[in-house]
């Protein structure tokens, strides 16, 4: 890898928004194209984080911190990427279910998504099933992530399922759920396509949904 890339990478890893941009900058300086960037500095600096993660040598505060010297780089990247037609994994779209205001895991989630080359759409908290149906027609994703962590709110995951069902809609995505109450089984039982157990296991398994894993 080059020098800017792995420094890029680096600074990813260490959480320092207030230098990657300037290194996101440097690289395109270079010569490097967006999706080379992406790919091979902010991807591999959030693919460390979420190995890290994993292990337990990175907390939350630190994860959050990576996320958004990732998210920094890469609102250079954005337009630049959207203009050139650059292929992503895959777009997902992404919430915590109706009733439920906990985000802080769907948002890490998400970030590990975009840092794994997802385009993520997120829908915030509180997301209807109707708002879920909306975001499919509109954005038509690959794969929708669904986050609760209230036992009240998590079978609202199996309503979102049903609706998309309804709609007609359920055939043409994936779907994939968490959170502190969800597990395998509950997955099973309401008719996701799988379950994540912590943020990088979201993004992995995401992934596998696209038969990229
Ligand atoms: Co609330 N809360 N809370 N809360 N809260 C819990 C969840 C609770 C366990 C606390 C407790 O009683 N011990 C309890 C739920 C009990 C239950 O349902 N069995 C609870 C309660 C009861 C409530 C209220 C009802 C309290 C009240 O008002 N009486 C209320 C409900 C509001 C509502 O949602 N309608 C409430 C409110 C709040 C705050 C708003 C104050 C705040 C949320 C702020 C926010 O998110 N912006 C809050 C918080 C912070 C918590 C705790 C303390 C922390 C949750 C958290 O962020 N964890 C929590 C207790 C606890 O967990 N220790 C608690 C860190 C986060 C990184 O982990 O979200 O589990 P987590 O995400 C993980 C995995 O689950 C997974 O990956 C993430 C990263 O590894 N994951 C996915 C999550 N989503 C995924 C999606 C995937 C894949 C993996 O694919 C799509």
């Amino acid at each position: 890898m080059s020098a800017i890339l792995e420094q890029l990478s680096a600074v990813v890893i260490e959480g320092d928004e207030t230098k990657s941009p300037g290194l996101v900058q440097k690289a395109l300086d270079e010569g490097f194209t967006a999706k080379e960037i992406l790919d091979n500095a902010l991807v591999v600096g959030m693919t460390e984080v979420g190995i890290r993660f994993k292990r337990g040598d990175m907390f939350v505060p630190e994860v959050l911190m990576s996320a958004e010297a990732m998210q920094t780089g890469l609102g250079i990247l954005r337009p630049l990427l959207a203009a050139s037609g650059a292929e992503m994994l895959g777009k997902i779209v992404m919430g915590t279910v109706k009733g439920d205001l906990h985000d802080i895991g769907k948002n890490l989630v998400g970030m590990l998504c975009e840092g794994s080359g997802f385009d993520v759409i997120d829908l915030g908290f509180n997301v209807a099933p109707e708002k879920f149906i909306e975001a499919v027609k509109q954005h038509k994703p690959n794969i929708i992530g669904m986050s609760a962590l209230l036992t009240t709110t998590m079978r609202s995951m199996g309503h979102t399922i049903k609706a998309l069902e309804e709609a007609g809609l359920r055939a043409g995505v994936k779907i994939m759920v968490g959170g502190a109450p969800v597990d395998r089984e509950f997955a099973d039982r309401v008719g996701a396509d799988g379950y994540g157990s912590n943020a990088p296991a979201g993004a992995d398994l995401a992934k596998q949904l696209m038969g990229a894993a």
